[in-house]
């Protein structure tokens, strides 16, 4: 029994350190913050944290979460969305706002000097960070990416959720359709 406390009490000490934002370590390289929201339309002119703009591919109630790790890894989950649905997915540098649109362009590294950005040697994944998944039978979905770059702080305002893959061609590149959902995530931020 003894055995079975300090178990759980050194799982409680392990998950508090965890959670201890990385400015209060000095390094702020090294952070992991984790964002979760549930969708809801722009109802009364109030923006949700996380809005569907397109309650047939994401419902109200469907939920999101976005995992920010320092220098850099960003990783996505989703449930009661669209079932068998490809969902095209990218941060975006604007919080999210009643249009879809307000969200603004794609978090690009190195920014393309056109914008709307459609060149492939920027609007990429390497150069931009894309989530793309597939809801399975049940609504879930999940992805990740990892960047070898750290975002400029307060640049990287969103996660958008679009109709489609995301496209890759010259003239097209970055782009995935409507933008159907928004979650406003302060990337690149340890969350105090
Ligand atoms: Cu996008």
């Amino acid at each position: 029994m003894r055995v079975a406390v300090q178990a759980a009490s050194l799982a409680l000490v392990g998950a508090v350190a965890a959670s201890v934002p990385a400015a209060a370590q000095g390094a702020d390289d090294f952070y992991r913050a984790s964002h979760k929201g549930t969708f809801a339309p722009v109802k009364g002119g109030h923006v949700p944290r996380a809005v569907t703009y397109d309650e047939r591919l994401v419902p109200k109630g469907a939920r999101i979460k976005v995992v920010d790790e320092g220098a850099t890894r960003i990783s996505l989950r989703v449930a009661g969305v669209a079932r068998g649905h490809h969902f095209g997915a990218h941060v975006h540098t604007k919080p999210c706002g009643a249009k879809p649109d307000d969200s603004g362009p794609h978090y690009q590294n190195v920014r393309d000097p056109h914008q709307p950005s459609t060149d492939p040697k920027y609007a990429n994944p390497r150069n931009e960070v894309w989530l793309d998944f597939a809801s399975g039978l049940l609504g879930h979905g999940e992805s990740s990416a990892v960047q070898r770059w750290k975002f400029r702080t307060g640049q990287a305002r969103s996660l958008v959720l679009h109709e489609h893959g995301t496209e890759t061609g010259p003239g097209h590149a970055g782009q995935a359709g409507d933008r159907v959902a928004c979650f406003s995530v302060p990337f690149g931020e340890p969350r105090r």
